[in-house]
């Protein structure tokens, strides 16, 4: 049950933000609200869009996060969170990425999904998932914890939009029968080395899984993913701290390759 109220709500979202737009690092925000709860930092959250949104801006799609043990294990947290992404987090392959715009970016190879069909929780499974998906493509996100030295918990994590701040598309998109998501290969280069290797099962199994969480997290709140959405699902492999200078490029089995470069 929520324990703050809307002025709070308000005063952080625009705390956390400005954190974001001035690429600026703060404590984590349970230091000073210790018995805020998730309903508290989604309701954060979705501030944070709606503000983004009176500005302008547009929703491009959702992401889930923590969804694999190596990135559970890497940050300590126990459960996954979701995220929204704004229009201007967008970049295509072959991208320079502005690292002035950032605090400590990270990057991660993802499995994305564009849906047909709505998805809405509870209830929600991988065979509705796959009913519901008009194809995937590959995505790299770039996280960017507005937490100092990305010292946090899941609570802080939530409010700030689960460290979104940009994504990488490209590449090629596969109906999602048209290959085995759980043996999907991934390799991650930097600088021309390769830093990174999994495939798809290490995203709870089946990246359709993490599609399907969304949808029942979603359904707690009264919403749904409405047809049309694009869903990154989460990293396969731990998160690579990138700086100015560095080159990303990941390959995927069937789904091409997409790369970056951080200036
Ligand atoms: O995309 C994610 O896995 C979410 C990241 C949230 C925690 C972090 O900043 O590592
Ligand atoms: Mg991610």
């Amino acid at each position: 049950m929520a324990t703050l109220d809307k002025a709070t709500v308000d005063k952080l979202a625009e705390h956390l933000e400005n954190a974001e737009l001035e690429a600026r690092d703060v404590v984590k925000i349970t230091d000073d609200y210790p018995v805020m709860d998730y309903e508290d930092a989604y309701n954060i959250q979705w501030e944070i869009r709606r503000r983004k949104e009176s500005r302008g801006h547009r929703i491009v799609g959702m992401k889930m996060g923590l969804t694999s043990w190596a990135k559970m294990a890497q940050m300590g947290v126990e459960q996954p969170c979701y995220g929204f992404l704004a229009d201007y987090f967008s970049c295509e392959s072959g991208s320079a990425i502005d690292t002035s715009k950032l605090i400590h970016p990270k990057v991660e190879a993802e499995i994305a999904f564009v849906t047909k069909a709505p998805l809405r929780g509870p209830g929600c499974h991988v065979a509705d998932v796959f009913a519901a998906t008009e194809f995937i493509l590959p995505a790299v996100e770039v996280i960017d914890s507005r937490y100092r030295d990305f010292k946090f918990d899941l609570i802080s994590v939530c409010a700030d939009n689960s460290s979104s701040s940009r994504f990488v598309t490209g590449g090629r998109r596969l109906p999602v029968d048209a290959t085995d998501l759980t043996t999907l290969g991934v390799v991650m280069e930097k600088n021309g080395e390769i830093v990174e290797m999994s495939t798809g099962a290490a995203v709870l199994g089946n990246p359709a899984a993490s599609v399907a969480m969304l949808a029942n997290m979603l359904g707690e709140r009264g919403e749904e993913i409405p047809a049309g959405t694009f869903i990154m699902t989460g990293g396969v492999t731990a998160a690579v701290a990138v700086e100015a200078g560095d080159v990303i490029n990941v390959r995927y089995h069937e789904l091409g390759s997409l790369s970056m470069r951080f200036v």
